[in-house]
């Protein structure tokens, strides 16, 4: 069999297909942000932007091992710094990104042209196919937390990237900031002029909590959260990965139902416990745990409200047609 390369099916087709539910290789994993943010400065004064292209520390599967290139089956994690006055050059590549900014102010990226404010607890995306560089103007180091469906594109055999200088960026605020800045309203399209695919790519987080709170005033027993969209055709906003905001109010239990997508919860704010398939993790401001595929997850707050940013794979489970979700 081995000479004429073949193998045979029969001692592997219950890997292939356990029953009832996938096992899952992705082991749960709670980074705290005190246990990275060292490590990740120092690496700022050995490391020389110019060196390094993008100066990250890669959140490693531990069901994969040290070193590995991913926290999930389909979510690649790094926590990215930008220390004043540094660039990081453009480049686009076929794996989309959306950063969530952990620490720091004065950062932008510019997509396209165009440059989004990067602000603690927004979220910005850089589609795939689409130029991209950083850059800081203040004074104190820029941290953010960069979510990528990388490993899918490694597995695909998709993934490259080409490299370029800066880009030129337009004078004016981004679009978050002018067509959409109200929810429900957006500019007339007419039938000569196609939308945009990305049409906004800065989802502020000053207005993510202000809708969470004001859901939560007339929520009673129902769970406070809500999806990112893209405005124009309310679809999740980027092809593969999905994002959502999760507000717990003081002293409240959230125990999802169990889903076939793998995830990512990053804390805005607040403190709290999460139960990961029996195992305890105790969560506080800017910390990142990593969720298997069908776990049983309870989320519960400490005394005071808690924000945190569930990044997960579902618009890519959806377009395969197996995305579920089983009642506990
Ligand atoms: C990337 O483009 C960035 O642009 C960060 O900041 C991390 C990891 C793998 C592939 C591309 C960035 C990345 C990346």
């Amino acid at each position: 069999m081995n000479a004429a390369g073949v193998a045979p099916l029969w001692p592997m087709m219950r890997n292939l297909l356990p029953h009832k539910r996938p096992i899952a290789t992705t082991k749960s994993h709670h980074w705290a942000f005190a246990d990275l943010r060292p490590l990740l400065l120092r690496a700022g004064q050995l490391t020389p932007v110019e060196k390094a292209e993008r100066r990250v520390l890669v959140l490693s599967d531990p069901g994969r091992g040290v070193g590995s290139m991913q926290a999930t089956a389909s979510i690649y994690l790094g926590m990215q710094l930008l220390l004043p006055g540094e660039t990081a050059p453009a480049h686009r590549h076929t794996p989309s990104a959306a950063r969530v900014i952990v620490e720091g102010e004065g950062g932008f990226t510019i997509v396209e042209g165009e440059k989004l404010p990067m602000q603690e607890g927004d979220i910005v995306l850089t589609p795939g196919g689409r130029w991209h560089d950083h850059a800081h103007e203040g004074d104190k180091p820029v941290i953010w937390l960069d979510a990528l469906d990388l490993p899918l594109f490694v597995y695909l055999e998709g993934s490259y990237a080409e490299e370029a200088p800066l880009q030129a960026r337009r004078n004016r605020p981004d679009a978050s900031e002018v067509e959409y800045l109200a929810a429900g309203l957006r500019p007339p399209r007419s039938p000569s002029a196609p939308t945009a695919q990305y049409p906004m790519m800065r989802f502020p987080w000053r207005r993510t909590r202000e809708a969470l709170h004001a859901m939560a005033k007339h929520a009673g027993a129902e769970t406070v959260e809500l999806d990112y969209v893209n405005p124009e055709t309310g679809q999740a906003v980027l092809p593969a990965l999905g994002f959502a905001a999760l507000m717990l109010r003081p002293g409240e239990v959230v125990r999802p139902a169990l889903r076939s997508t793998s995830e990512v919860y990053h804390v805005v704010h607040g403190k709290g416990v999460a139960m990961v398939n029996g195992e305890r993790m105790r969560w506080g401001p800017k910390d990142t745990i990593s969720i298997p595929v069908f776990s049983e997850v309870t989320l519960s707050a400490d005394g005071e409200e808690a924000f945190l940013i569930r990044i997960h794979d579902r618009p890519l489970q959806e377009k395969l047609g197996y995305y579920e979700e089983r009642p506990r």
